[in-house]
């Protein structure tokens, strides 16, 4: 079972059914699909590390200027060796999107031990003043572009700034969706992160999250760093390409490895859950390169365009991929009108009966300008 998200979605939903009230004949109709991509476009090598996206949030990310001083500092961050490896996976739990393996070599580079902290992030805001994506009213244009064509846009009060919250969801004895356990709440943001009345206040070792793909690549330019790219993050997580399927290796996820969700998922906690939510830094054990967190808490960034088929492309050239930036654009068939970034490594929400996102092969995508109570990120720099 597969899960993707995204604060258009959300929207979507609800214009969705409001356009179904008021036209009752009348369907949205979605995109056909785009035509698959020609394997010379799989991992083109030219693409910049991390461009793409909204123009309106990009804009405010290349003001960023690289902090002198914190481009040169390696404290937090460990040097992950480069090498060959296969790529995805082919066991009983392997979505379809996971496969094939195909094999992939990728250089050493520099990887912050940690998920990046709220700490770090306030003295980021600070420096620069830089307003994160959920902190604005949703931008009109950037959202007809994601909806189907003919689809009513929400109202101005709908578009007011706010972002996604966790909530159990209620089981009515209907197939329960993304939308039943996420609630888009206004004034939720990266310093509340589940709206107003919650803080980060004591949590300065805690996961930034509620941070959109813009604002962790804003983040990653002042730092002088870059997010990794889908390729580097699952060598990370194997330690340098093992073929375990946890980055702690193949015992079952259990409470000693990771900060999973603990109950029946979405409408049961375990009070034996010791972080409902997320977990500070450091709680559990770290991977055998001393990177903590590769499976859960916080679903992480990747620099790359999702496509479901992207495997397939990669195993076609018929040779190792070599530094591979992920494809040049991005298909999803959940939402076909929605481009999405790649996250990675499960979060506080995932668990075996649901989406097992701490696999280390376990491939996740959210529209870039989509914040989320269970994402953040961690930053890469190259060698020296
Ligand atoms: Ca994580």
């Amino acid at each position: 079972m597969s899960f993707s998200f995204s604060k258009v979605c959300y929207l979507l939903v609800l214009t969705a059914s409001m356009w179904a009230c008021k036209n009752k004949n009348a369907v949205p109709e979605m995109q056909a699909p785009p035509p698959i991509l020609a394997s010379e476009h799989c991992y083109s090598g030219d693409t910049p590390w991390g461009e793409g996206g909204a123009d309106i949030y990009l804009a405010d990310v290349k003001k960023i200027e690289p902090d002198p001083v914190e481009s040169k500092n390696k404290a937090g961050m460990v040097w992950v060796e480069g090498g060959t490896f296969n790529m995805g996976s082919d066991g009983p739990e392997a979505r379809p999107d996971e496969q094939p393996i195909h094999p992939v070599k990728v250089k050493g580079f520099w990887m912050d031990q940690t998920e990046v902290t709220n700490a770090q992030f306030a003295r980021f805001v600070a420096a620069t003043g830089y307003v994160t994506t959920a902190e604005r009213a949703i931008d009109p244009k950037t959202l007809a572009e994601q909806l189907p064509p003919g689809t009513p846009l929400p109202s101005a009060e709908e578009l007011a700034p706010a972002s996604l919250v966790f909530q159990l969801a209620v089981n009515n004895g209907q197939p329960l969706g993304p939308a039943d356990w996420w609630r888009m709440q206004k004034g939720a943001n990266w310093q509340q992160p589940q709206g107003p009345g919650s803080s980060i206040k004591g949590k300065e070792a805690w996961p930034v999250t509620q941070v959109s793909w813009y604002d962790a690549v804003a983040y990653c330019r002042w730092a002088g760093k870059r997010l990794p790219s889908e390729a580097e993050w699952e060598w990370a997580a194997r330690s340098g390409g093992k073929s375990n399927k946890y980055a702690w290796g193949n015992e079952a996820v259990s409470p000693k490895f990771a900060n999973y969700f603990e109950g029946s998922f979405p409408v049961e906690q375990s009070k034996a859950d010791q972080f409902p939510r997320c977990a500070p830094i450091k709680s559990f054990q770290s991977n055998a390169l001393g990177l903590y967190d590769m499976a859960g808490n916080v679903w992480e960034w990747c620099a790359d365009w999702y496509r479901n088929d992207h495997y397939k492309q990669c195993l076609a050239l018929g040779k190792t991929s070599s530094d591979p930036q992920g494809p040049a654009d991005s298909y999803d068939p959940e939402e076909p009108s929605t481009p999405k970034k790649v996250v990675r490594g499960g979060s506080f929400l995932c668990n075996d009966s649901y989406c097992s996102g701490y696999r280390c092969a376990a491939r996740m995508k959210t529209s870039p300008d989509t914040g989320l109570e269970h994402t953040g990120f961690r930053c890469v720099r190259a060698a020296d």
